[in-house]
């Protein structure tokens, strides 16, 4: 009797705590525009790679003019997992593989046109690399993505609109049918004249159907209502990066107000786009990659490398190389966060429960989060690191799920007698990554000093990295 009454308290304990949690969670509303799950889930990726490969790769050039013979693409060694698992091991967790660039060569067998891998001198003309490319990613657990240029040099339509429009969205369908589960369809804006100086006029709404309908999860990227183009190819966000945009007539067309619109930043590990033997010699330096790091996923973007294969369909050494220093590096600048589990304190905390206190920023735990009483827009968390600890990078993470709200902040360090500011900041996002002169301290106060709606904090982080780039030199504040 006694061991059933154990039970039901326990039981009914549980109820109670499940309850109160449930409510819990409601008390803190989305501030949309949100993210979709997709569009989390890529943000979290946070390195994609890009893969530039076609008959360019054979020509040695950037930009083909459709009148390349197709029997030059000859990949002898081809190998995508090798591709694959160089991206893996680098810490890139999507891959976006050029299946058709402005010269208009297929990299699969398209029925839609001659201009393809299938009249090339590969594999007699019986391979097919998207395929190859998708198998390889699926194995690996890789997310496999799609670059399907709307220009097209080749196709002798291109210039008809109808016409071209509709060869376009087969090719689409081709893809988007044939291949599994697609992650990222990339669109590059560039519209070149067609034959006889005829301007084309891409079906852009038409070409999101065929994505929605056939994968309704994948993500329609730059010229596409999903993710945003950051605006330049030097993998650099802006300080101030917005994932919440104003919708644009096309891509968001019959959306008034905002959207969630997050940044890729594109950019090579070479001179060009595309292979050449001759920048074999110039794969950018580690410190440039690792600036870039900085200024791309430590500016809430994501970083979209494109690592170019050589003409024999491997990355070259150079590049693997590379790759190799970069995560290295990385691994071991984010190894020790000084913050972690330390003791922490907070202008205030949402009631009820600790459910937002602010332990939750140094608990290492994505799910959680630090929020402030009810319509507080500003307040400060402070840790106590115990001892001095010496630092020259902060991190700083929103809960970007319930959107994104911090507009500024800034951190401080306790220098015995007064804070002192090191970092003055703009917004947050999925992650903020500030880098200054070394400093010691052992307390550090983030004072979040307006926002859109309760800042939701989620995580927090001091290092001390060895090699930031070089963007030490340019650390603001103080
Ligand atoms: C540009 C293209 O013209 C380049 O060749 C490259 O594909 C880059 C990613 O997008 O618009």
């Amino acid at each position: 009797m006694f061991t059933f009454f154990r039970k039901m308290f326990s039981l009914i304990s549980l109820l109670f705590i499940i309850t109160a949690c449930t409510m819990c969670d409601q008390s803190i509303k989305p501030y949309p525009p949100v993210p979709t799950a997709q569009q989390l889930d890529w943000q979290e990726a946070e390195l994609l790679m890009f893969i530039h490969f076609g008959i360019n790769t054979f020509t040695d050039s950037e930009w083909g003019d459709g009148s390349e013979d197709p029997k030059r693409f000859n990949p002898e060694q081809l190998d995508a997992k090798q591709w694959v698992s160089i991206a893996k091991e680098a810490g890139f967790k999507y891959i976006i593989l050029t299946a058709k660039h402005h010269d208009g060569f297929c990299l699969w067998p398209s029925q839609y046109t001659e201009h393809s891998v299938k009249n090339s001198s590969w594999k007699n003309g019986e391979g097919d690399v998207v395929r190859e490319f998708v198998d390889a990613c699926r194995e690996a657990g890789i997310q496999p993505g799609l670059y399907l240029s709307p220009w097209d040099r080749h196709e002798p339509c291109y210039g008809d609109s109808p016409a071209y429009n509709h060869f376009y969205k087969n090719q689409l369908t081709e893809l988007l049918t044939n291949y599994g589960e697609i992650a990222e369809v990339w669109f590059d804006g560039a519209c070149g004249e067609g034959p006889n100086g005829k301007k084309q006029e891409y079906d852009w709404q038409g070409y999101y159907k065929v994505i929605r309908t056939l994968q309704p999860k994948a993500l329609i990227a730059i010229s596409g209502p999903d993710i945003r183009w950051v605006g330049n190819e030097s993998g650099v966000a802006r300080e101030t990066e917005w994932s919440v945009q104003p919708a644009h007539p096309v891509r968001h067309a019959g959306i008034d107000g905002n959207v969630w619109n997050p940044a890729e930043c594109d950019v090579s590990i070479r001179p060009g786009w595309f292979w050449h033997k001759s920048q074999d010699s110039q794969v950018k330096s580690l410190d440039h990659l690792l600036d870039i790091y900085y200024k791309s996923v430590g500016r809430n973007s994501t970083l979209l490398l494109n690592v170019p294969p050589n003409d024999q369909g491997l990355i070259a050494a150079p590049d693997i190389v590379r790759l190799k220093e970069f995560r290295a590096v990385l691994d071991e600048s984010f190894k020790e966060n000084f913050a972690g589990w330390k003791k922490t304190k907070a202008s205030s905390a949402r009631k009820p429960g600790r459910k937002f206190s602010a332990q939750h920023v140094v608990d290492e735990d994505p799910e959680t989060f630090w929020a402030p009483d009810e319509d507080m827009a500003s307040g400060w968390i402070e840790i106590d690191l115990g001892n001095d600890v010496r630092f020259n990078v902060a991190k700083t993470e929103e809960k970007i799920s319930l959107g994104q709200r911090v507009e500024s902040y800034r951190i401080e360090i306790w220098n015995g007698s007064d804070w002192e500011t090191v970092v003055n900041g703009t917004t947050i996002g999925h992650k903020k990554l500030d880098r200054f002169a070394p400093v010691s301290t052992n307390r550090v106060r983030w004072v979040i000093e307006k926002s859109r709606a309760c800042p939701t904090i989620r995580e927090l982080g001091l290092y001390l990295v060895s090699n930031t780039g070089g963007g030490a030199k340019e650390f603001h504040g103080k």
